[in-house]
Protein backbone atom coordinates (compact mmCIF):
# COMPACT_ATOMS: atom_id res chain seq x y z
CA UNK A 1 0.00 0.00 0.00
CA UNK A 2 1.08 3.58 -0.53
CA UNK A 3 0.58 5.33 2.80
CA UNK A 4 0.84 9.12 2.82
CA UNK A 5 0.63 10.93 6.11
CA UNK A 6 -1.75 13.91 5.87
CA UNK A 7 -2.11 17.12 7.92
CA UNK A 8 -4.67 17.63 10.65
CA UNK A 9 -6.09 15.99 13.71
CA UNK A 10 -6.62 12.24 14.10
CA UNK A 11 -9.96 10.57 13.50
CA UNK A 12 -11.06 9.83 17.07
CA UNK A 13 -12.07 6.28 17.82
CA UNK A 14 -14.34 7.24 20.68
CA UNK A 15 -17.82 8.73 20.40
CA UNK A 16 -20.43 8.10 17.74
CA UNK A 17 -19.37 6.93 14.30
CA UNK A 18 -21.84 6.32 11.52
CA UNK A 19 -21.12 3.63 8.95
CA UNK A 20 -22.62 4.92 5.75
CA UNK A 21 -23.11 1.99 3.46
CA UNK A 22 -24.86 2.17 0.18
CA UNK A 23 -26.31 -1.15 -0.96
CA UNK A 24 -23.34 -3.45 -1.30
CA UNK A 25 -23.24 -7.19 -1.85
CA UNK A 26 -20.78 -9.80 -0.56
CA UNK A 27 -18.00 -9.78 0.51
CA UNK A 28 -18.61 -6.36 2.03
CA UNK A 29 -21.02 -7.27 4.89
CA UNK A 30 -18.53 -9.69 6.44
CA UNK A 31 -15.64 -7.22 6.28
CA UNK A 32 -17.95 -4.50 7.57
CA UNK A 33 -18.99 -6.63 10.54
CA UNK A 34 -15.32 -7.05 11.44
CA UNK A 35 -14.75 -3.28 11.27
CA UNK A 36 -17.82 -2.71 13.44
CA UNK A 37 -16.40 -5.11 16.06
CA UNK A 38 -13.01 -3.43 16.00
CA UNK A 39 -14.53 0.04 16.36
CA UNK A 40 -16.73 -1.06 19.25
CA UNK A 41 -13.77 -2.73 20.95
CA UNK A 42 -11.84 0.54 20.58
CA UNK A 43 -14.62 2.38 22.38
CA UNK A 44 -16.68 3.86 19.54
CA UNK A 45 -20.46 3.95 19.50
CA UNK A 46 -21.22 2.57 16.07
CA UNK A 47 -24.44 3.78 14.48
CA UNK A 48 -26.35 2.36 11.56
CA UNK A 49 -27.34 -1.26 11.51
CA UNK A 50 -25.53 -3.55 9.14
CA UNK A 51 -27.73 -3.58 6.05
CA UNK A 52 -29.43 -6.77 4.95
CA UNK A 53 -28.15 -8.11 1.66
CA UNK A 54 -29.11 -5.77 -1.13
CA UNK A 55 -30.65 -3.16 1.15
CA UNK A 56 -29.17 0.22 1.68
CA UNK A 57 -28.12 1.67 4.98
CA UNK A 58 -28.93 5.18 3.86
CA UNK A 59 -31.18 7.48 5.79
CA UNK A 60 -31.13 5.44 8.95
CA UNK A 61 -31.75 7.30 12.15
CA UNK A 62 -29.45 6.77 15.09
CA UNK A 63 -30.95 4.41 17.66
CA UNK A 64 -33.00 5.99 20.46
CA UNK A 65 -31.38 6.76 23.77
CA UNK A 66 -27.82 6.88 22.59
CA UNK A 67 -25.75 7.97 25.49
CA UNK A 68 -23.03 10.11 24.06
CA UNK A 69 -24.80 13.41 24.40
CA UNK A 70 -24.00 16.25 22.05
CA UNK A 71 -21.38 14.64 19.79
CA UNK A 72 -22.30 14.70 16.12
CA UNK A 73 -21.53 11.34 14.57
CA UNK A 74 -18.55 11.31 12.27
CA UNK A 75 -18.89 9.24 9.16
CA UNK A 76 -17.07 6.31 7.66
CA UNK A 77 -18.37 6.13 4.13
CA UNK A 78 -18.01 3.41 1.53
CA UNK A 79 -18.32 4.43 -2.07
CA UNK A 80 -18.21 2.61 -5.35
CA UNK A 81 -16.41 5.09 -7.57
CA UNK A 82 -17.18 4.84 -11.25
CA UNK A 83 -14.97 5.92 -14.10
CA UNK A 84 -11.24 5.47 -14.52
CA UNK A 85 -9.23 4.53 -11.50
CA UNK A 86 -6.42 7.11 -11.81
CA UNK A 87 -6.03 7.32 -8.08
CA UNK A 88 -5.94 3.55 -7.73
CA UNK A 89 -2.53 1.95 -8.33
CA UNK A 90 -2.74 -1.02 -10.65
CA UNK A 91 -0.11 -3.45 -11.87
CA UNK A 92 -0.38 -5.05 -15.29
CA UNK A 93 -1.94 -8.22 -13.92
CA UNK A 94 -4.09 -6.98 -11.06
CA UNK A 95 -7.83 -6.76 -11.33
CA UNK A 96 -9.00 -3.18 -10.93
CA UNK A 97 -11.94 -4.32 -8.84
CA UNK A 98 -9.56 -5.20 -6.02
CA UNK A 99 -8.02 -1.71 -5.68
CA UNK A 100 -9.13 0.81 -3.06
CA UNK A 101 -8.39 4.27 -1.71
CA UNK A 102 -8.80 5.17 1.93
CA UNK A 103 -8.80 8.78 3.11
CA UNK A 104 -8.63 9.38 6.85
CA UNK A 105 -9.37 12.89 8.17
CA UNK A 106 -10.45 14.18 11.59
CA UNK A 107 -14.13 14.37 10.71
CA UNK A 108 -14.54 11.60 8.19
CA UNK A 109 -13.11 8.43 6.72
CA UNK A 110 -13.89 7.75 3.08
CA UNK A 111 -13.27 4.49 1.33
CA UNK A 112 -13.44 4.34 -2.46
CA UNK A 113 -13.22 1.35 -4.78
CA UNK A 114 -14.43 0.33 -8.19
CA UNK A 115 -16.03 -2.89 -6.99
CA UNK A 116 -17.25 -4.47 -3.75
CA UNK A 117 -14.11 -6.62 -3.52
CA UNK A 118 -11.99 -3.47 -3.31
CA UNK A 119 -14.23 -2.06 -0.61
CA UNK A 120 -13.86 -5.28 1.35
CA UNK A 121 -10.05 -5.03 1.15
CA UNK A 122 -10.17 -1.39 2.19
CA UNK A 123 -12.35 -2.35 5.14
CA UNK A 124 -9.82 -4.99 6.17
CA UNK A 125 -7.01 -2.44 6.08
CA UNK A 126 -9.08 0.01 8.09
CA UNK A 127 -9.97 -2.71 10.59
CA UNK A 128 -6.28 -3.47 11.04
CA UNK A 129 -5.49 0.21 11.58
CA UNK A 130 -8.25 0.48 14.19
CA UNK A 131 -7.09 -2.67 15.99
CA UNK A 132 -3.47 -1.55 15.77
CA UNK A 133 -4.30 1.85 17.26
CA UNK A 134 -6.42 0.27 19.96
CA UNK A 135 -3.73 -2.24 20.89
CA UNK A 136 -1.12 0.54 20.99
CA UNK A 137 -3.34 2.50 23.37
CA UNK A 138 -4.00 5.30 20.86
CA UNK A 139 -7.55 6.54 20.63
CA UNK A 140 -7.40 7.96 17.11
CA UNK A 141 -6.24 7.23 13.57
CA UNK A 142 -3.68 9.63 12.14
CA UNK A 143 -4.92 11.46 9.06
CA UNK A 144 -3.65 9.75 5.94
CA UNK A 145 -4.34 8.75 2.41
CA UNK A 146 -3.82 5.15 1.42
CA UNK A 147 -4.01 3.74 -2.09
CA UNK A 148 -3.64 0.04 -2.55
CA UNK A 149 -4.06 -2.73 -5.09
CA UNK A 150 -2.74 -6.26 -5.40
CA UNK A 151 0.18 -7.14 -7.64
CA UNK A 152 -1.38 -10.46 -8.67
CA UNK A 153 -4.97 -11.54 -9.23
CA UNK A 154 -4.36 -15.03 -7.75
CA UNK A 155 -3.22 -15.05 -4.14
CA UNK A 156 -3.89 -18.35 -2.52
CA UNK A 157 -3.23 -21.43 -0.51
CA UNK A 158 -3.40 -25.07 -1.54
CA UNK A 159 -4.57 -27.26 1.34
CA UNK A 160 -4.24 -31.05 1.36
CA UNK A 161 -7.33 -32.36 3.16
CA UNK A 162 -6.57 -35.97 2.22
CA UNK A 163 -3.41 -37.07 4.03
CA UNK A 164 -5.18 -35.80 7.13
CA UNK A 165 -8.77 -34.67 7.07
CA UNK A 166 -9.74 -31.12 8.05
CA UNK A 167 -13.43 -30.70 8.76
CA UNK A 168 -15.71 -27.86 7.70
CA UNK A 169 -14.97 -25.80 10.81
CA UNK A 170 -11.24 -26.06 10.22
CA UNK A 171 -11.64 -25.10 6.57
CA UNK A 172 -13.75 -22.10 7.59
CA UNK A 173 -10.96 -20.95 9.91
CA UNK A 174 -8.48 -21.29 7.07
CA UNK A 175 -10.76 -19.17 4.86
CA UNK A 176 -10.93 -16.52 7.60
CA UNK A 177 -7.14 -16.56 7.77
CA UNK A 178 -6.85 -16.11 4.00
CA UNK A 179 -9.28 -13.20 4.05
CA UNK A 180 -7.35 -11.58 6.90
CA UNK A 181 -4.22 -11.43 4.74
CA UNK A 182 -6.19 -10.42 1.62
CA UNK A 183 -5.73 -13.73 -0.15
CA UNK A 184 -8.50 -14.73 -2.51
CA UNK A 185 -8.05 -18.37 -3.47
CA UNK A 186 -8.32 -21.64 -1.54
CA UNK A 187 -7.27 -24.68 -3.56
CA UNK A 188 -8.53 -27.86 -1.91
CA UNK A 189 -6.67 -31.07 -2.73
CA UNK A 190 -9.66 -33.41 -2.46
CA UNK A 191 -8.44 -36.78 -3.66
CA UNK A 192 -5.28 -38.80 -3.26
CA UNK A 193 -4.07 -42.33 -2.56
CA UNK A 194 -5.40 -42.39 0.99
CA UNK A 195 -8.94 -41.06 0.50
CA UNK A 196 -11.51 -39.25 -1.60
CA UNK A 197 -12.98 -36.31 0.32
CA UNK A 198 -15.88 -34.90 -1.68
CA UNK A 199 -19.19 -36.71 -1.95
CA UNK A 200 -20.35 -37.10 -5.55
CA UNK A 201 -23.86 -38.22 -6.51
CA UNK A 202 -22.49 -39.81 -9.69
CA UNK A 203 -19.87 -41.88 -7.84
CA UNK A 204 -21.07 -42.45 -4.28
CA UNK A 205 -18.64 -45.29 -3.58
CA UNK A 206 -15.71 -42.85 -3.64
CA UNK A 207 -16.58 -41.44 -0.25
CA UNK A 208 -18.57 -44.43 1.07
CA UNK A 209 -15.59 -46.71 0.64
CA UNK A 210 -12.57 -44.43 1.08
CA UNK A 211 -13.89 -41.25 2.70
CA UNK A 212 -12.62 -42.30 6.11
CA UNK A 213 -9.04 -43.15 5.23
CA UNK A 214 -6.01 -41.08 6.09
CA UNK A 215 -2.34 -41.36 6.93
CA UNK A 216 -1.76 -43.76 9.79
CA UNK A 217 0.11 -41.78 12.44
CA UNK A 218 1.33 -44.92 14.18
CA UNK A 219 3.67 -45.29 11.21
CA UNK A 220 5.92 -42.55 12.49
CA UNK A 221 9.60 -42.38 11.81
CA UNK A 222 10.89 -43.03 8.36
CA UNK A 223 9.29 -41.43 5.40
CA UNK A 224 8.16 -42.70 2.95
CA UNK A 225 5.85 -44.92 4.95
CA UNK A 226 4.68 -48.22 3.61
CA UNK A 227 1.11 -49.44 3.90
CA UNK A 228 -0.60 -48.99 7.22
CA UNK A 229 -4.15 -49.05 8.48
CA UNK A 230 -5.70 -45.68 9.02
CA UNK A 231 -9.44 -45.38 9.14
CA UNK A 232 -11.75 -44.35 11.92
CA UNK A 233 -12.81 -40.83 12.69
CA UNK A 234 -11.81 -38.74 9.68
CA UNK A 235 -14.35 -38.21 6.98
CA UNK A 236 -15.36 -36.32 3.90
CA UNK A 237 -17.41 -33.34 2.79
CA UNK A 238 -21.06 -34.09 2.15
CA UNK A 239 -22.79 -31.92 -0.41
CA UNK A 240 -24.20 -29.82 2.44
CA UNK A 241 -20.68 -29.42 3.86
CA UNK A 242 -19.46 -28.38 0.44
CA UNK A 243 -22.17 -25.73 0.14
CA UNK A 244 -21.28 -24.36 3.53
CA UNK A 245 -17.59 -24.12 2.61
CA UNK A 246 -18.52 -22.34 -0.63
CA UNK A 247 -20.84 -19.90 1.16
CA UNK A 248 -18.28 -19.07 3.82
CA UNK A 249 -15.66 -18.48 1.13
CA UNK A 250 -17.93 -16.33 -1.05
CA UNK A 251 -18.81 -14.08 1.87
CA UNK A 252 -15.07 -13.38 2.28
CA UNK A 253 -14.19 -12.95 -1.37
CA UNK A 254 -12.36 -16.29 -1.54
CA UNK A 255 -12.66 -18.51 -4.61
CA UNK A 256 -12.56 -22.25 -4.01
CA UNK A 257 -10.45 -24.18 -6.54
CA UNK A 258 -11.20 -27.89 -6.10
CA UNK A 259 -8.68 -30.53 -7.18
CA UNK A 260 -9.17 -34.16 -8.12
CA UNK A 261 -5.69 -35.45 -8.80
CA UNK A 262 -5.22 -37.71 -11.88
CA UNK A 263 -3.77 -39.89 -13.32
CA UNK A 264 -1.52 -40.56 -10.30
CA UNK A 265 -2.48 -40.17 -6.64
CA UNK A 266 -5.57 -42.25 -7.40
CA UNK A 267 -5.28 -45.32 -5.20
CA UNK A 268 -8.43 -44.44 -3.25
CA UNK A 269 -10.47 -44.20 -6.46
CA UNK A 270 -9.09 -47.59 -7.53
CA UNK A 271 -10.15 -49.10 -4.21
CA UNK A 272 -13.67 -47.72 -4.61
CA UNK A 273 -14.00 -48.70 -8.30
CA UNK A 274 -11.89 -51.80 -9.01
CA UNK A 275 -12.84 -51.65 -12.70
CA UNK A 276 -10.38 -48.75 -12.95
CA UNK A 277 -7.46 -51.07 -12.16
CA UNK A 278 -5.52 -52.95 -14.85
CA UNK A 279 -7.05 -56.33 -13.98
CA UNK A 280 -10.19 -55.44 -12.07
CA UNK A 281 -8.52 -56.33 -8.79
CA UNK A 282 -9.99 -55.28 -5.42
CA UNK A 283 -7.19 -53.30 -3.76
CA UNK A 284 -6.62 -52.66 -0.07
CA UNK A 285 -6.86 -49.10 1.30
CA UNK A 286 -3.53 -47.31 1.65
CA UNK A 287 -2.52 -45.18 4.60
CA UNK A 288 1.21 -44.72 4.14
CA UNK A 289 2.85 -41.60 2.72
CA UNK A 290 4.54 -42.87 -0.42
CA UNK A 291 3.68 -41.12 -3.68
CA UNK A 292 3.79 -42.09 -7.33
CA UNK A 293 2.54 -45.70 -7.28
CA UNK A 294 -1.07 -45.48 -8.49
CA UNK A 295 -2.58 -44.60 -11.84
CA UNK A 296 -5.71 -44.40 -13.94
CA UNK A 297 -5.19 -44.96 -17.67
CA UNK A 298 -7.54 -45.02 -20.61
CA UNK A 299 -6.64 -48.69 -21.26
CA UNK A 300 -9.50 -49.42 -18.88
CA UNK A 301 -12.87 -48.88 -20.49
CA UNK A 302 -14.24 -47.67 -17.19
CA UNK A 303 -11.74 -44.78 -17.04
CA UNK A 304 -13.31 -42.32 -19.47
CA UNK A 305 -16.84 -42.49 -17.97
CA UNK A 306 -15.28 -42.17 -14.53
CA UNK A 307 -13.31 -39.05 -15.45
CA UNK A 308 -16.34 -37.54 -17.17
CA UNK A 309 -18.57 -38.20 -14.18
CA UNK A 310 -16.28 -36.80 -11.55
CA UNK A 311 -15.11 -33.69 -13.40
CA UNK A 312 -18.55 -32.89 -14.87
CA UNK A 313 -20.12 -33.11 -11.45
CA UNK A 314 -17.29 -31.09 -9.92
CA UNK A 315 -17.89 -28.38 -12.53
CA UNK A 316 -21.60 -28.35 -11.67
CA UNK A 317 -21.03 -27.87 -7.97
CA UNK A 318 -18.19 -25.34 -8.23
CA UNK A 319 -19.14 -21.67 -8.70
CA UNK A 320 -15.57 -20.48 -9.36
CA UNK A 321 -13.94 -20.49 -12.79
CA UNK A 322 -11.19 -23.07 -12.10
CA UNK A 323 -10.96 -26.85 -11.75
CA UNK A 324 -7.61 -28.40 -10.79
CA UNK A 325 -6.83 -31.76 -12.39
CA UNK A 326 -3.58 -32.54 -10.57
CA UNK A 327 -1.19 -34.33 -12.93
CA UNK A 328 1.75 -34.50 -10.50
CA UNK A 329 4.09 -37.37 -9.73
CA UNK A 330 2.57 -39.92 -12.11
CA UNK A 331 5.70 -42.01 -11.76
CA UNK A 332 4.29 -45.35 -12.96
CA UNK A 333 2.45 -43.91 -15.97
CA UNK A 334 3.98 -44.01 -19.43
CA UNK A 335 4.34 -40.75 -21.33
CA UNK A 336 1.74 -41.82 -23.85
CA UNK A 337 -0.82 -42.92 -21.22
CA UNK A 338 -0.25 -39.68 -19.33
CA UNK A 339 -0.81 -37.60 -22.44
CA UNK A 340 -4.06 -39.42 -23.18
CA UNK A 341 -5.51 -38.86 -19.72
CA UNK A 342 -4.48 -35.20 -19.64
CA UNK A 343 -5.83 -34.69 -23.16
CA UNK A 344 -9.21 -36.08 -22.17
CA UNK A 345 -9.18 -34.11 -18.94
CA UNK A 346 -8.53 -30.89 -20.83
CA UNK A 347 -11.43 -31.64 -23.13
CA UNK A 348 -13.84 -32.45 -20.29
CA UNK A 349 -12.94 -29.36 -18.30
CA UNK A 350 -13.09 -27.12 -21.34
CA UNK A 351 -16.52 -28.49 -22.31
CA UNK A 352 -17.71 -27.85 -18.78
CA UNK A 353 -16.90 -24.16 -19.25
CA UNK A 354 -14.18 -24.14 -16.60
CA UNK A 355 -10.49 -23.32 -16.77
CA UNK A 356 -8.11 -26.21 -16.11
CA UNK A 357 -5.26 -25.86 -13.63
CA UNK A 358 -2.53 -28.51 -13.53
CA UNK A 359 0.70 -29.15 -11.66
CA UNK A 360 3.88 -28.48 -13.63
CA UNK A 361 4.34 -32.08 -14.85
CA UNK A 362 1.39 -31.56 -17.19
CA UNK A 363 3.10 -28.58 -18.87
CA UNK A 364 4.61 -30.94 -21.45
CA UNK A 365 1.27 -32.01 -22.91
CA UNK A 366 -1.50 -30.47 -24.98
CA UNK A 367 -3.51 -28.31 -22.65
CA UNK A 368 -6.54 -26.15 -23.34
CA UNK A 369 -5.34 -22.71 -24.40
CA UNK A 370 -6.44 -21.04 -21.18
CA UNK A 371 -5.01 -23.70 -18.82
CA UNK A 372 -2.87 -22.46 -15.91
CA UNK A 373 0.29 -24.36 -14.94
CA UNK A 374 1.26 -24.52 -11.28
CA UNK A 375 5.01 -24.58 -10.62
CA UNK A 376 6.13 -26.38 -7.45
CA UNK A 377 9.78 -27.43 -7.73
CA UNK A 378 12.28 -25.91 -5.33
CA UNK A 379 14.91 -23.44 -6.48
CA UNK A 380 14.01 -22.98 -10.11
CA UNK A 381 14.57 -26.65 -11.02
CA UNK A 382 12.66 -28.53 -13.70
CA UNK A 383 11.66 -25.46 -15.61
CA UNK A 384 12.03 -26.50 -19.27
CA UNK A 385 8.47 -27.68 -19.83
CA UNK A 386 7.10 -24.79 -17.76
CA UNK A 387 9.05 -22.23 -19.79
CA UNK A 388 7.84 -23.92 -22.96
CA UNK A 389 4.22 -23.83 -21.72
CA UNK A 390 4.60 -20.11 -21.00
CA UNK A 391 5.91 -19.65 -24.54
CA UNK A 392 2.75 -21.33 -25.79
CA UNK A 393 0.79 -18.73 -23.87
CA UNK A 394 -0.06 -20.43 -20.58
CA UNK A 395 0.05 -18.42 -17.39
CA UNK A 396 2.08 -19.82 -14.51
CA UNK A 397 0.98 -20.00 -10.88
CA UNK A 398 3.99 -19.82 -8.58
CA UNK A 399 4.32 -22.30 -5.69
CA UNK A 400 8.08 -22.93 -5.49
CA UNK A 401 8.76 -25.55 -2.84
CA UNK A 402 11.72 -23.77 -1.24
CA UNK A 403 9.64 -20.59 -0.73
CA UNK A 404 6.01 -21.34 -0.12
CA UNK A 405 5.69 -25.06 0.63
CA UNK A 406 4.48 -24.47 4.13
CA UNK A 407 4.65 -28.16 5.04
CA UNK A 408 8.44 -27.80 5.00
CA UNK A 409 10.02 -27.45 8.45
CA UNK A 410 11.01 -23.93 9.55
CA UNK A 411 14.38 -25.36 10.59
CA UNK A 412 15.90 -28.79 11.08
CA UNK A 413 14.69 -29.04 14.67
CA UNK A 414 11.09 -28.12 14.03
CA UNK A 415 8.88 -31.04 15.17
CA UNK A 416 6.36 -30.90 12.30
CA UNK A 417 6.76 -31.08 8.56
CA UNK A 418 9.03 -32.50 5.89
CA UNK A 419 12.37 -31.35 4.41
CA UNK A 420 12.50 -32.67 0.85
CA UNK A 421 12.43 -29.11 -0.52
CA UNK A 422 14.74 -27.90 2.24
CA UNK A 423 13.79 -25.97 5.35
CA UNK A 424 11.70 -22.84 4.77
CA UNK A 425 12.08 -20.06 7.30
CA UNK A 426 9.99 -16.89 7.34
CA UNK A 427 12.59 -14.88 5.44
CA UNK A 428 12.71 -17.52 2.68
CA UNK A 429 8.96 -17.17 2.20
CA UNK A 430 9.34 -13.39 2.01
CA UNK A 431 12.58 -12.71 0.09
CA UNK A 432 11.83 -13.70 -3.49
CA UNK A 433 10.28 -12.22 -6.59
CA UNK A 434 7.62 -14.32 -8.33
CA UNK A 435 8.10 -12.13 -11.40
CA UNK A 436 11.66 -13.26 -12.12
CA UNK A 437 11.92 -16.51 -10.20
CA UNK A 438 11.78 -18.64 -13.36
CA UNK A 439 14.25 -17.72 -16.08
CA UNK A 440 12.35 -17.63 -19.32
CA UNK A 441 8.88 -17.03 -17.90
CA UNK A 442 7.89 -13.42 -18.64
CA UNK A 443 6.75 -11.50 -15.57
CA UNK A 444 3.37 -10.74 -17.09
CA UNK A 445 2.61 -14.44 -17.44
CA UNK A 446 2.78 -15.05 -13.73
CA UNK A 447 -0.85 -15.34 -12.64
CA UNK A 448 -0.05 -15.24 -8.97
CA UNK A 449 1.31 -16.96 -5.91
CA UNK A 450 -0.11 -19.97 -4.15
CA UNK A 451 1.40 -21.31 -0.95
CA UNK A 452 0.84 -25.02 -0.37
CA UNK A 453 0.49 -27.13 2.72
CA UNK A 454 0.54 -30.91 2.47
CA UNK A 455 -0.58 -32.74 5.54
CA UNK A 456 1.32 -36.01 5.90
CA UNK A 457 2.61 -34.83 9.29
CA UNK A 458 -0.15 -32.39 10.27
CA UNK A 459 -2.93 -34.05 12.20
CA UNK A 460 -5.08 -31.17 13.48
CA UNK A 461 -5.83 -27.46 13.07
CA UNK A 462 -3.39 -26.39 15.72
CA UNK A 463 -0.51 -28.06 13.86
CA UNK A 464 -1.80 -26.77 10.55
CA UNK A 465 -1.92 -23.16 11.74
CA UNK A 466 1.54 -23.44 13.30
CA UNK A 467 2.87 -24.25 9.82
CA UNK A 468 0.83 -21.55 8.09
CA UNK A 469 1.59 -18.73 10.49
CA UNK A 470 3.58 -16.64 10.15
CA UNK A 471 4.76 -17.83 6.71
CA UNK A 472 1.39 -17.44 4.98
CA UNK A 473 1.47 -13.72 5.79
CA UNK A 474 4.82 -13.53 3.98
CA UNK A 475 3.41 -15.29 0.93
CA UNK A 476 0.39 -12.99 1.03
CA UNK A 477 2.58 -9.89 0.97
CA UNK A 478 4.69 -11.34 -1.86
CA UNK A 479 1.48 -11.82 -3.83
CA UNK A 480 0.01 -8.42 -2.96
CA UNK A 481 2.76 -5.82 -2.83
CA UNK A 482 4.84 -4.50 -5.72
CA UNK A 483 8.40 -5.79 -5.69
CA UNK A 484 9.90 -2.29 -5.30
CA UNK A 485 7.75 -1.58 -2.25
CA UNK A 486 8.86 -4.85 -0.65
CA UNK A 487 12.50 -4.23 -1.46
CA UNK A 488 12.29 -0.79 0.09
CA UNK A 489 10.73 -2.20 3.23
CA UNK A 490 13.00 -5.24 3.37
CA UNK A 491 12.49 -8.19 5.65
CA UNK A 492 12.93 -5.92 8.68
CA UNK A 493 9.96 -3.81 7.72
CA UNK A 494 7.88 -6.88 7.04
CA UNK A 495 8.90 -8.42 10.36
CA UNK A 496 7.57 -5.46 12.30
CA UNK A 497 4.27 -5.44 10.35
CA UNK A 498 4.07 -9.15 11.01
CA UNK A 499 4.62 -8.86 14.75
CA UNK A 500 1.73 -6.40 14.85
CA UNK A 501 -0.60 -9.13 13.55
CA UNK A 502 0.15 -11.54 16.38
CA UNK A 503 -2.44 -10.10 18.84
CA UNK A 504 -5.10 -10.63 16.19
CA UNK A 505 -4.02 -14.25 15.76
CA UNK A 506 -4.10 -14.77 19.49
CA UNK A 507 -7.56 -13.26 19.76
CA UNK A 508 -8.78 -15.64 17.07
CA UNK A 509 -7.13 -18.62 18.74
CA UNK A 510 -4.85 -19.22 15.74
CA UNK A 511 -1.66 -21.04 16.62
CA UNK A 512 1.55 -19.66 15.14
CA UNK A 513 5.26 -20.37 15.25
CA UNK A 514 7.20 -17.82 17.28
CA UNK A 515 10.01 -17.77 14.77
CA UNK A 516 13.24 -16.30 16.13
CA UNK A 517 13.49 -14.24 12.94
CA UNK A 518 10.74 -11.98 14.26
CA UNK A 519 10.81 -9.68 17.27
CA UNK A 520 7.39 -10.47 18.74
CA UNK A 521 7.62 -8.15 21.73
C1 LIG B 1 4.80 -33.49 -3.33
S1 LIG B 1 4.37 -31.18 -4.99
C2 LIG B 1 3.46 -33.65 -3.68
C3 LIG B 1 2.53 -34.16 -2.67
C4 LIG B 1 3.19 -34.39 -1.33
C5 LIG B 1 4.17 -33.29 -1.08
C6 LIG B 1 4.80 -33.32 0.27
C7 LIG B 1 3.16 -32.06 -5.43
C8 LIG B 1 2.36 -31.54 -6.51
N1 LIG B 1 2.91 -33.24 -4.85
O1 LIG B 1 1.92 -35.33 -3.13
O2 LIG B 1 2.20 -34.39 -0.36
O3 LIG B 1 5.18 -33.38 -2.04
O4 LIG B 1 5.52 -32.13 0.49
Amino acid sequence: ARYTQADGEPFALTGPIRLAVRGLPEPVPTALADLRDALSAAGALVLGEPPEDGETGEGEEPPEGRDSGADEPREISLELTGGTPDALPLSAQSAEGEAYRLVIAADRIALHALAPTGLAYGLRTLTELVRGADEAGQNGLAPAEITDAPRYPWRGLSLDVVRHFFDVDAVREVIDLLASVKMNALHLHLSDDQAWRLELASRPRLTEVTGHGQVDDSLTGDSPHEVGRGGGEPGFYSRADWESILDHAAARGVTIIPEFDVPGHTHAALVAYPELTADGEQLEPYSGTRVGFSQITLHQQAAEPFLRDVFDELAEITPGPYLHGGGDEAQVTTKEDYREVLGLLGQIVQESGKVLVVWQEAAQGDLPEDAVVQYWSPGGEATDAVVEAARRGHDILMSPGDRVYLDMKYDEDFPLGLTWAGTVDVAASYDWDPGNYLDGVPADQVRGVEAAVWTETLTNSEELFRMLLPRLAAAAEVAWSPQEVREESGFEGFASRLAALAPQWQRRGWAFHRSAQIDWS
